[in-house]
């Protein structure tokens, strides 16, 4: 999101410079194009990079769009397309608060946006300037602007009543820069009143978020800035309560959604529980192992049922918690007597214990590095990395992370996957996924059916889905590669895009050790009949090395088409789902000990979010803590139902497939 922003709020030295380095960018490219508009009431333009969208833009040029509004308006530019190259020193696109690129406010950057990308100005004009330079060039960016007038987003002011709903200017756009604003709520006399932020987002890189200086916002006498969760809450002492907003000249972010409301001052959470942070939540959610108050009060004072791990900090955890790798409890009680190791001691990959006070001490003591965050050379196992050049090396996966670790620098080669180059705008217990969040989902249609399954797009000739889904039955000849349509860049079923490309299948290659009755070895391959071009709806998921681990506790996603609950029907926009994997030996046991070591399980094992009919062969997406990449740890396989208590998901390790998708694919 906006983090990707870089906002340069330059002195005058760094003006000198950067207005030297705009000149000489200006010698060196080969196209400088200059346009002018002039927004008119009621009417909406649009801009977009040269060529758009029939070809990708153009290498070293310079465009730049002013944009005028009429007075005592502003200019209002929505992006409704963007995806440029991520590398914002190569192509980018600036946006100033002024009509010359000298001023001091810019907005510069790629942009991965999730939800609406708006700007406003603060006065009546805008420019926007587009600068790519020789390499790597993308399909560019279309936005539209219009003006609107500033009477129409004035802030601020009176709110009385017993509750209301307050924004920053023009949210969800961002708000403009400079700008202040101070509401002053009333309730009626003998009342208090709280504000909750339903959304709160006043990110600036150069701001630090407990230090608020440049963009905040005041309650209280509390200056708040950065993001916060949706659980943020301030209270009144009196039936009064002063809110200020203020945006300075610099970066913009998307603002705050923020509701009051008039609470007895004896009785702050009719019906429903006071956690310590003023939030009220449903009492039923009290001492249920979440952090459902974000504070973490919910959870303390419980008394441990018999399906709790009783932490010795006084929380309560769900059972199928203990020794899943995570630290639940927050004071590891959750994840001691797991085995061999002792409290106070570490656990190896490879099965060792050592003293946790050898851990970063330099030694490789676990012998297979699992003590040292630094990457320790080592002889191959299978707890190791193998670089191209055949040195393994102990850093946990170490792929497509950043940084090169092998000499040869291997493990950052082929990384072009597992981003999500734009992002605008079943899967049981899910939502609705936006456009282009999931860009290597694809929908498996089987001629005259419509879908069937989902796979993942891992390269622009391959697919990965599941062996079940591609096996013939009496009526249907899944096994055909001329039965089937791919769908790549599809969102809704049915509403194909510009973005959305079908595709013939060429081949299939179903796993030769499928074991339809236990759903061992449950993958295959589709190989496309021609390249697929990559955009931003069409993107390949990274997949994990074969010692990639994914451990327990992890959170993952799963996405797909497929029924939205047990035995119902298909969804028609893509859903998805936040799950976490869960340790095998517990699934196994959950799951009738039908789990192989082929398999790898994920749910949440309080039941209702699952995969489920028509999810198969789709991705398990694991976002990397370490680089933001989402790598493929699982395939949808199979399950006991769909989203029933204690029965987690089971899904294709794609670990275990390393080679065997190499050999058929060359991937
Ligand atoms: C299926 O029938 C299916 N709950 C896929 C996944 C799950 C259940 C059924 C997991 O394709």
């Amino acid at each position: 999101m906006l983090k990707d922003l870089v906002f340069s709020n330059e002195s005058y030295f760094d003006q000198i410079l950067c207005h030297f380095r705009y000149l000489l960018t200006l010698f060196l490219l080969s196209g400088y194009h200059k346009n002018a508009h002039h927004s008119r009431m009621g009417e909406i333009g649009t801009i977009e990079s040269p060529g758009f969208p029939n070809s990708h833009y153009p290498p070293n040029v310079y465009v730049e769009w002013q944009l005028r509004a009429d007075p005592a308006h502003r200019i209002r530019l929505e992006f409704t397309v963007l995806h440029l190259e991520k590398d914002c020193n190569n192509d980018f696109i600036k946006i100033y608060d002024s009509l010359v690129p000298t001023e001091k406010q810019v907005i510069c950057g790629y942009y991965t946006p999730n939800e609406q990308l708006i700007y406003l100005s603060s006065g009546n004009v805008m420019l926007v300037t587009l600068v790519t330079n020789r390499e790597k060039n993308f399909p560019g960016f279309r936005a539209t602007y219009s003006q609107v007038p500033v009477k129409s987003q004035e802030c601020g002011g009176k709110l009385t009543g017993l509750n209301g709903t307050f924004t920053s200017p023009g949210f969800p756009s961002r708000y403009p820069p400079q700008i202040q604003c101070i509401w002053d709520i009333e309730v009626p006399a003998g009342k208090h009143v709280k504000v909750n932020f339903n959304k709160f987002s006043l990110h600036d890189p150069k701001q630090n978020s407990h230090h608020c200086t440049k963009d905040y916002l005041e309650i209280n006498n509390n200056r708040m800035c950065g993001e916060k969760s949706t659980n943020t809450v301030h209270s009144s002492r009196t039936n009064q309560i002063m809110v200020k907003f203020y945006s300075d000249m610099s970066y913009v972010d998307q603002g705050f959604l923020a509701e009051f409301k008039a609470f007895e001052p004896n009785d702050p959470c009719p019906g429903k529980f006071q956690c310590d942070n003023d939030v009220c939540i449903n009492p039923k959610l009290k001492c249920d192992g979440y952090d459902d108050c974000g504070d973490m009060s919910d959870e303390k004072n419980c008394v441990c049922e018999a399906f709790h791990v009783k932490c010795r900090n006084g929380f309560c955890k769900p059972k199928f918690w203990h020794c899943d790798g995570v630290n639940d409890c927050g004071d590891n009680t959750d994840e001691e007597n797991c085995g061999h190791c002792k409290a106070g001691e570490v656990a190896c990959r490879n099965g060792r214990c050592v003293p946790e006070y050898k851990k970063c001490d330099g030694h490789n003591d676990c012998g297979d590095g699992t003590d040292e965050s630094e990457s320790v050379v080592l002889s191959c196992s299978e707890y190791t990395y193998k670089c191209k050049n055949n040195m393994c090396i102990s850093k946990q996966n170490p792929q497509c992370d950043g940084e090169q670790d092998c000499e040869d620098g291997s493990d950052e080669a082929d990384c072009d996957c597992g981003t999500r180059p734009y992002i605008s705008s079943r899967i049981v217990g899910g939502e609705e996924s936006s456009e282009g969040e999931w860009p290597w989902q694809v929908s498996l249609h089987m001629k005259g059916q419509g879908h069937v399954c989902g796979a993942s797009v891992i390269s622009n000739l391959w697919l990965v889905t599941a062996a079940h889904c591609v096996q013939d039955t009496e009526k249907f000849m899944y096994s055909q590669p001329d039965q089937w349509e791919a769908y790549l860049g599809l969102h809704t079923q049915g509403k194909t895009s510009t973005l959305t490309v079908q595709k013939s299948v060429k081949q299939i290659i179903s796993h030769p050790e499928y074991d339809p009755k236990t759903y061992d070895n449950d993958i295959a391959l589709m190989e496309l009949d021609s390249p697929v071009n990559f955009n931003q709806n069409i993107w390949p998921i990274c997949l994990p090395a074969a010692t990639h681990e994914f451990p327990a506790g992890q959170v993952v996603w799963i996405t797909g088409w497929g029924a939205t609950r047990e035995g119902g029907s298909l969804a028609s926009v893509l859903q998805k789902a936040e799950v976490r994997i869960i340790n095998n030996t517990v699934c196994s046991q959950l799951m009738n000990d039908e789990v192989t070591p082929h398999m790898i399980c994920a749910g949440v094992l309080a039941g209702e979010v699952d995969a489920c009919q028509g999810d198969s062969g789709g991705p398990m997406s694991s976002v990397d803590p370490n680089s933001g990449r989402l790598f493929l740890a699982g395939v949808v396989s199979w399950g006991d139902g769909c989203g029933r208590k204690n029965r987690p998901g089971v899904y294709t390790r794609v670990t275990k497939y390393r080679s065997w998708i190499r050999e058929g694919s060359g991937v």
